[in-house]
C-alpha cells in the first residue's frame, strides 16, 4: 500500500503470481500377502482406475516392487494414503503406499 497525491491509499499494482501446487505420487509397495484382488480393489475405488487399468498398476507392482497410483496435490495424495492404510489394516493385510513430490 501507498499513499497518492490526494493523500488516499491506493494499492500498486503488482501482478500476483500464484505458484501451480506442487503435485504427489501416490506410489504403491508389492508384499508377499496383500492378495492382487485386494489392491486391484483399491486401485478402483480409491483411485479411480478401470479394472483393466488397475490389473495392469497391480501386476507392475507386484513385478517391480512399486506403481504410480495417481499424482495430486499434497492433501489428497495424504488422504489417498490414508485410505490405503486404512483399508488394509481392516482387511488384515500389509498393504503400504507412500507420497513423492514430483520432479
Ligand atoms: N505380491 C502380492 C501377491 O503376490 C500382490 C501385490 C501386488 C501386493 C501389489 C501388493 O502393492 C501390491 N499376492
Amino acid at each position: 500500500p501507498g499513499t497518492d497525491d490526494a493523500g488516499s491509499v491506493v494499492m500498486e499494482r503488482r501482478a500476483q503470481r500464484v505458484e501451480p501446487p506442487k503435485l504427489y505420487q501416490v506410489v504403491m509397495l508389492n508384499d508377499d500377502y496383500t492378495p492382487m484382488e485386494f489392491v486391484i480393489a483399491v486401485l478402483q475405488e480409491l483411485f479411480g482406475k478401470d479394472r483393466e487399468t488397475a490389473t495392469q498398476i497391480m501386476l507392475k507392482i507386484h513385478l517391480d516392487g512399486r506403481g504410480v497410483c495417481g499424482v495430486y496435490p499434497r492433501d489428497i495424495a495424504a488422504t489417498k494414503v490414508d485410505q490405503v492404510h486404512q483399508a488394509a489394516a481392516k482387511a488384515g493385510h500389509p498393504l503400504q503406499a507412500t507420497l513423492e513430490p514430483v520432479e
